[in-house]
């Protein structure tokens, strides 16, 4: 690859990090059963320890993302543990999730729950989340909602809408001037006949209403087929609306996929479309990336490895767009030569030169093979094993 071409992909990838999710490292299933695996982590030292690993190898997961419910056993009274162990394992606590579609009280709904008992412990739980990013000095909470209804009349939407509205405000209120609150949107599932946050606009909608330090969450795992995500994110970023990413690959629904292992093209384009926004623009967008995924087949870090490396592979390629053409060819409507500035730049390989950034860095070029050359996965599978394999969860 030319020299000018690498530069850019080096340039890229300096100011590429992306966000590891603690529940990508524990044994999870499908709604049919868990196949378990011994090397899961069962405990929050554990996840760190496991994101640690992906961070020394990769050296660009600096953080990770926490779920309130499953991290912190102890609500608030965990933030000195978590600290302590985040410290310990060379990565830093990264986005709070709130959990508020596990517990029997959010059976109705969090916040669009008609029983006025349940919106108010939802709300609580918010704010306690909010608490603790603070106490951890994470930046973002990231807010998904379960809530919907599975039958026609079953729920009245316009008032759910109210009652959204207000919780999100009051939470909204709990944020300190450094704080983002991000809104998640899916279209189905749980829920099957509606659901309150659906798609991008409800989701824009709720954050405007919430207050300025909220923004919207793209999760490229809940769409409907063949939306188009990537306009979904040059319109949320030409309204300074978009505050983040769960990235995760899919062929039907939210299924989880590594990223790219489908269609990495749609990554690249999104990848493409920040990255147009930020040179037309010339500033950062203030987008936090982060992965949302459980592999419940693939070994969980062996996965986390591949999705970064990947990221990586697409963010270069996408950095190598030359915009200059591109602006030029749009202007005189040349289409053939505008959609080859992408396709030139999606064909390049860009992995010489990723692998040559890594040795820069005093990475390994290969962080796959240093995993596996490294004896951690047989370490764990042992110290973890016993206690993992024993522990097969029936969903009977
Ligand atoms: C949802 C959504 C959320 C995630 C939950 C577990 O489908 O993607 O971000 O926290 O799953
Ligand atoms: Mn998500």
């Amino acid at each position: 690859m030319e020299s000018q071409l690498t530069d850019k992909v080096f340039k890229g990838l300096e100011s590429f990090r992306i966000e590891i999710p603690s529940w990508g490292f524990a044994n999870t299933g499908t709604r049919f059963g868990k196949f378990l695996q011994a090397a899961a982590a069962g405990n929050i030292e554990e996840k760190f320890s496991d994101a640690g690993q992906v961070h020394a190898l990769t050296g660009v997961c600096p953080t990770v993302a926490l779920h309130v419910l499953w991290d912190f056993p102890h609500g608030l009274d965990s933030v000195h543990e978590v600290a302590a162990l985040a410290t310990k394992y060379g990565v830093r606590p990264g986005s709070i999730n709130p959990n508020l579609f596990q517990d029997q009280i959010y059976k109705h709904g969090s916040f669009g729950n008609p029983d006025a008992r349940s919106r108010e412990e939802a709300l609580e739980h918010s704010k306690d989340s909010i608490a603790i990013a603070h106490g951890l000095r994470s930046r973002d909470i990231s807010f998904w909602f379960a809530d919907g209804s599975n039958y026609p009349g079953s729920a009245n939407i316009r008032q759910r809408k109210k009652w959204f509205e207000e919780c999100l405000r009051e939470s909204h209120q709990a944020l300190s001037a450094e704080q983002r609150m991000l809104v998640e949107y899916k279209p189905f599932e749980p829920a099957f006949y509606h659901t309150d946050i659906a798609d991008w606009g409800m989701a824009l909608l709720m954050a405007r209403k919430a207050g300025p330090q909220a923004k919207v969450l793209v999760d490229t795992g809940l769409h409907y087929l063949s939306q188009n995500i990537e306009q979904i994110v040059a319109w949320l970023l030409a309204e300074d609306m978009l505050g983040g990413f769960h990235f995760n690959d899919r062929r039907y629904a939210d299924d989880d996929l590594t990223l790219g292992s489908i269609d990495p093209y749609q990554v690249f384009r999104i990848f493409h479309e920040i990255l147009f926004f930020e040179w037309e623009e010339g500033k950062r967008a203030e987008i936090a990336y982060m992965i949302d995924q459980s592999h419940n087949l693939k070994g969980k870090i062996e996965a986390m490895i591949q999705t970064v490396t990947m990221a990586q592979e697409l963010f270069g390629k996408a950095s190598l767009v030359d915009y200059e053409q591109l602006v030029a060819a749009q202007k005189q409507a040349d289409i053939v030569k505008a959609e080859s500035c992408l396709q030139d730049a999606f064909a390049s390989d860009v992995r010489p030169a990723i692998r040559a950034w890594r040795a820069s860095k005093g990475l390994p070029e290969n962080p796959q093979e240093a995993f596996r050359q490294s004896g951690y996965l047989e370490r764990i599978s042992l110290e973890r094993g016993a206690r993992n394999m024993s522990n097969a969860g029936s969903y009977a």
